[in-house]
C-alpha cells in the first residue's frame, strides 16, 4: 500500500518500546527488539512523533503476584471487566521501564504514562481499561491539529491493537504498522485482535518501508 505521509496531520505513535516487553525482560514478546531499527527509521519520517510508556507502581492489580494463587496469563474479573494478569513488569522507575537503549526518537515531543493507577491496567494510548478514564492524548492531537494516527511498538494484540481502535472511537484515521510491531498471541489473541482493528476500521500496513 503506498500512503504520502503529510507532516502537518500525520503522527506516530510508538507503544511500550520498554526493556520489559524485549527478549530478557519481565514480560518479553518475541523479537520485539528486531524491531528498533525500523521504528528509529520512521521516526524520521514524521515531524511529530508521541510515545507511551507503560508504567505501573509495585502491586499493580495487574500483576499475578497481587492476586494470591493466581498465575501469570490467567484472568480475573475486575470492576471494569475481567483482566489478564501478568508477571510483575514496566514498575514505575525500574530498568524495566525504561525505553530499549537504543530506541532513538529524538523528535519525540510527548511521552504518555499509563497504567499508573494501582487499580486499573491500561493498555490502550487513549483510555484506560474501563474504555472511559482518558490519558489526555485525543486533546494533545487535536490541538496540535493531528488526524492520522500511525501505530507502532510492542504488542500488536494488546496495546497497539487497543490504541488503533480508541483511535478510531476518537475519530482519527488510525494505520497499524505491522512490521513494526511485535505480538504477545496469548491463546489466540493476535487473530482475534486483527479482526477487532479491522471492524474498528483500522487500516493494517504491511511494509511501513513504502511509507513516503
Ligand atoms: C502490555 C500487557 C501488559 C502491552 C502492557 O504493552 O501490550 N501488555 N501491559
Ligand atoms: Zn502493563
Amino acid at each position: 500500500m503506498s500512503i504520502t505521509l503529510d507532516n502537518t496531520t500525520d503522527v506516530l505513535v510508538v507503544i511500550d518500546m520498554q526493556v520489559d516487553f524485549c527478549p530478557g525482560g519481565a514480560l518479553a514478546v518475541a523479537g520485539g527488539d528486531a524491531i528498533v531499527p525500523l521504528i528509529n527509521r520512521l521516526g524520521t519520517r514524521f515531524a511529530q512523533q508521541v510515545l507511551t510508556q507503560d508504567w505501573h507502581p509495585s502491586g499493580h492489580r495487574s500483576f499475578a503476584s497481587s492476586h494470591p494463587g493466581k498465575s501469570p496469563f490467567s484472568t480475573v474479573p475486575m470492576p471494569y471487566g475481567e483482566q489478564t494478569l501478568w508477571p510483575d513488569h514496566c514498575v514505575q522507575d525500574s530498568p524495566g521501564a525504561a525505553f530499549h537503549p537504543a530506541l532513538k526518537l529524538p523528535g519525540a515531543q510527548l511521552v504518555i504514562r499509563k497504567g499508573f493507577r494501582p487499580g486499573i491496567d491500561s493498555y490502550s494510548a487513549f483510555f484506560e481499561n474501563d474504555r472511559n478514564t482518558p490519558t489526555g492524548l485525543s486533546g494533545y492531537l487535536r490541538e496540535r491539529g493531528l488526524k492520522r494516527v500511525f501505530l507502532c511498538g510492542l504488542a500488536t494484540d494488546f496495546c497497539v491493537a487497543y490504541s488503533a481502535i480508541d483511535a478510531r472511537r476518537q475519530g482519527f484515521a488510525a494505520f497499524v504498522l505491522l512490521d513494526a510491531c511485535r505480538a504477545i498471541d496469548l491463546d489466540g489473541s493476535l487473530s482475534a485482535a486483527t479482526a477487532r482493528m479491522r471492524d474498528a476500521g483500522v487500516t493494517l500496513i504491511g511494509d511501513s518501508g513504502l511509507l513516503g
